[in-house]
């Protein structure tokens, strides 16, 4: 009989500091970890000799470091202000070093400013388990009352003001303060986190970049780094806007099919990669997961999988990996396919997870305790398993 050949389990580690350890990571039974070299402020190069260190690390555990998540896009890169070219320079070399060190996926994203955004790190389900969530009503409250960012309030239907103005009207001193620092404070992985005053001040540097401006940066960062992850045999693999909209008036470049479509047409470089979120992606009605697993399999390498639940004011939360609107069976059916057609193995992590059992009394990174991400993985991994014995190996 056939083997199908079945998807590289990972899990996210943010590195010494973080909470949940290897040894953790190690009996959820996945063999590759997702890491980053947090320490290192943006823009500078990784060197060889901090990759190989956190390598031996990873493999004294008895794991490998399968994915780089993320090497930061310095802000300057995708405003095209100062250094940027150093740091286009510096990103190359980065690249460079991590293939040496035998390491060839790197996650990256291109959102302005702020990485992905919540309004709530803590939002409980009926189960007794927490999630992330967004409320767009609590967003807006943010943006057009305590931020008060010019412009803010002609941005939406008067309706939505309205809402807006009720729901911080209702939220204690104590919520606005939890809002502020979930919105700003930069969520695991973010690596930057402002003041208000600063927050304003980034995002004015965007005043004169619109999408198409922001995407013919990408394009130019990309036209760059390409060719030289092309020689190393490596591939860069850009994550998706999250939340997939424009939020704060800020251009968004990474939200649709097409936007990937674009990126093809403009860098056809092997090299440029898509890490598909299904739980970013997965926030639009019009994105059609397996559609686009199909259509860009020859690309993807690396795969978030999570689900979210959207309602009709654009709130979205975070459910458990095989519920919500994700649908998952159709994506882990695409995902085999393609990996069976390549002939070869993707790198896939369970994205987030809620906050459960034990891990309600511990402190871990929003989204990243051990236990629910162990119980998405072994959802997933019982799923994968489903499908390949009864529809590749009969
Ligand atoms: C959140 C993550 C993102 C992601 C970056 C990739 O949990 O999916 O922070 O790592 O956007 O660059």
């Amino acid at each position: 009989m056939k083997k199908t050949i079945l998807c590289e389990q990972t899990f996210r580690w943010y590195g010494p500091s973080d909470p949940v350890s290897l040894a953790d990571i190690r009996m959820t039974g996945v063999h590759g970890i997702v890491t980053a070299l947090h320490h290192i402020p943006n823009g500078e190069v990784w060197t060889i000799e901090e990759i190989r260190k956190r390598k031996q690390a990873i493999e004294a555990s008895g794991l490998v470091w399968s994915v780089v998540e993320s090497v930061p896009v310095h802000e300057h890169i995708k405003t095209q202000e100062g250094n940027w070219r150093t740091y286009v320079e510096n990103y190359k070399q980065s690249i460079r070093n991590l293939a040496a060190c035998g390491i060839h996926v790197i996650t990256y994203n291109f959102m302005p400013v702020v990485d992905w955004t919540r309004t709530d790190l803590s939002y409980p389900m009926a189960d007794g388990s927490r999630g992330l969530r967004f409320e767009r009503a609590a967003f807006l409250a943010f943006d057009i009352f305590i931020l008060k960012r010019p412009g803010a309030a002609e941005e939406v239907t008067p309706e939505e003001y309205a809402r807006a103005k009720r729901r911080y009207e209702s939220m204690s001193a104590e919520e606005r303060e939890r809002l502020v620092r979930t919105i700003i404070a930069g969520l695991p992985g973010a690596e930057e986190s402002f003041t208000l005053d600063e927050f304003q001040g980034q995002l004015n540097r965007y005043k004169d970049i619109d999408s198409e401006t922001l995407r013919s940066h990408l394009i130019d960062f990309l036209k760059e780094v390409c060719p030289v992850a092309d020689e190393v045999g490596s591939s860069l693999v850009i994550h998706a806007d999250d939340p997939p909209y424009p939020i704060l008036g800020l251009p968004r470049i990474m939200s649709t099919a097409e936007d990937f479509r674009k990126l093809v047409a403009a860098v056809p470089n092997p090299s440029n990669g898509l890490c598909l979120c299904t739980g970013s992606f997965g926030v639009r009605a019009d994105n059609d997961l397996p559609a686009m697993m199909r259509e860009f399999g020859d690309r993807v390498n690396f795969v978030h999988l999570r689900s979210t639940r959207r309602n009709a004011d654009g709130d979205f939360f975070e459910d458990n990996h095989l519920e919500g609107d994700v649908p998952m069976f159709e994506m882990m059916k695409a995902l085999l396919e393609v990996e069976q057609r390549r002939g070869c193995s993707i790198a896939v992590r369970p994205d987030h997870g809620h906050q459960m059992c034990d891990d309600l009394r511990k402190k871990t990174n929003p989204g990243y305790s051990c236990l629910g991400r162990m119980r998405g993985i072994a959802e997933l991994r019982g799923l994968e398993m489903g499908i390949a014995k009864a529809l590749f190996e009969t």
